[in-house]
């Protein structure tokens, strides 16, 4: 059994990450459409040892297609995914426009993967944020052993995230400071090079951000409603992989050594964590990596059944791309898709 596959934003970060993750893994595709704005029509993207002719999503018929894979951002997966739906095509998306959806899943296949039943309604599934993609493939394995209570979590989160002209203007501005040009700032709100900004998408009423309130609000819904969660997020310049500093507050009593035995052992996971000089997870080291890197294991001693850990991924891949293919994957295994019929 083979499927029609559609990857709108196929010339974007994530939309190219999404093709050789297709390709990588081997998933059942008898055909690939790449789609874009009407900017990149005839342009070409790569997908395994093939190139595709990128085509105009506006005027794209997916009546025969079975999955498209969105990622060209909130307005446009706003604009296009009912009609995609409508037309039968299961959609996945990696913007924030359905996620708070109450009839589109939001899913982590390591996480919550019962709830994709629920994609009928809309014919629309919904991916996470980067950040909190990450930080629920390490948290759910614990949460099950020891009930979380509460999380302060402070993100360090690569230009990447921005799309491919934050990590352009992270290379011009530090080419700038090297040939002493004038840095110019158009994607991010201060110079990003050789700096850190405490800002990432706009300002809620309260004073938090978006992807502050992204982190909180996913989390409740994918892992637990009943969990407190606070955060800040902060852009550094890292071009691709993102990390958090986690501090974790549960119910019942956990250490450090059995938190680091659990996670060993969960899916998803992946522990670094020697008390040593580098014995731990950078994000240079995680870029092209599928896992969720975790290290800095110990037990915090200010309150009770408290943990601090350090988690990093790659907000291309688990943050966005490989979890969309990880969905893709599960509905094709639940056997909820079927290769629609096609014209001879
Ligand atoms: P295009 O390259 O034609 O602008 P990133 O997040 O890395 O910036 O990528 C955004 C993706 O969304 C790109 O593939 C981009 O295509 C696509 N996109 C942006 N605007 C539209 C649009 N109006 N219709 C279809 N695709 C769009
Ligand atoms: C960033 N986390 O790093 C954002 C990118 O809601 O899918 C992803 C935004 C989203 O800027």
């Amino acid at each position: 059994m083979s499927f029609k596959i559609a990857i709108a934003g196929a010339t974007g970060n994530v939309g190219r990450e999404m093709l050789d993750i297709l390709a990588e893994r081997g998933f059942p595709v008898s055909e690939v459409v790449a789609l874009a704005s009407s900017r990149s029509v005839n342009t070409e993207v790569s997908f395994g040892d093939k190139t595709l002719k990128v085509k105009n999503l506006e005027n794209y018929d997916f009546s025969d297609t079975d999955i498209c894979l969105m990622s060209a951002g909130g307005t446009i997966s706003q604009k296009y995914s009912p009609k995609i739906g409508a037309q039968g095509c299961v959609v996945i998306d990696n913007s924030s426009a359905w996620r708070y959806d109450a009839d589109v899943p939001l899913i982590v296949p390591e996480v919550n993967p019962d709830a994709i039943e629920g994609f009928r309604k809309k014919n629309i599934i919904a991916n996470p944020n980067c950040s909190t993609a990450q930080l629920v493939v390490a948290l759910k394995p614990l949460h099950d052993v020891a009930r979380i209570k509460r999380l302060v979590v402070s993100t360090y989160q690569s230009v990447s995230g921005a799309g491919k002209e934050g990590m352009d203007e992270l290379f011009n501005q530090s080419r700038a400071v090297f040939v002493a040009d004038p840095i110019e700032s158009k994607k991010f709100t201060k110079r990003i090079a050789f700096n850190v900004i405490p800002h990432i998408d706009v300002f809620m009423d309260d004073g938090s951000t978006k992807e502050e309130w992204k982190v909180v609000a996913e989390t409740k819904k994918m892992l637990d409603p009943k969990i407190k969660v606070t955060c800040t997020a902060v852009r550094v310049p890292v071009f691709i992989g993102h990390s958090e500093a986690v501090n974790i507050e549960f119910e019942s009593e956990i250490t450090a050594d059995q938190a680091r035995d659990i996670l060993r052992e969960a899916p998803g996971c992946q522990v670094i964590d020697k008390r040593e000089d580098g014995g731990y997870i950078t994000p240079y080291e995680c870029a092209g990596e599928d896992a969720t890197f975790i290290s800095r294991i110990r037990e915090d001693p200010t309150i009770e059944n408290g943990l601090n850990i350090w988690v990093v991924s790659d907000n291309l891949r688990k943050g966005a791309a490989l979890n969309t293919i990880q969905i893709a994957e599960l509905l094709v295994n639940r056997g909820l898709v079927k290769p629609r019929q096609r014209a001879a």
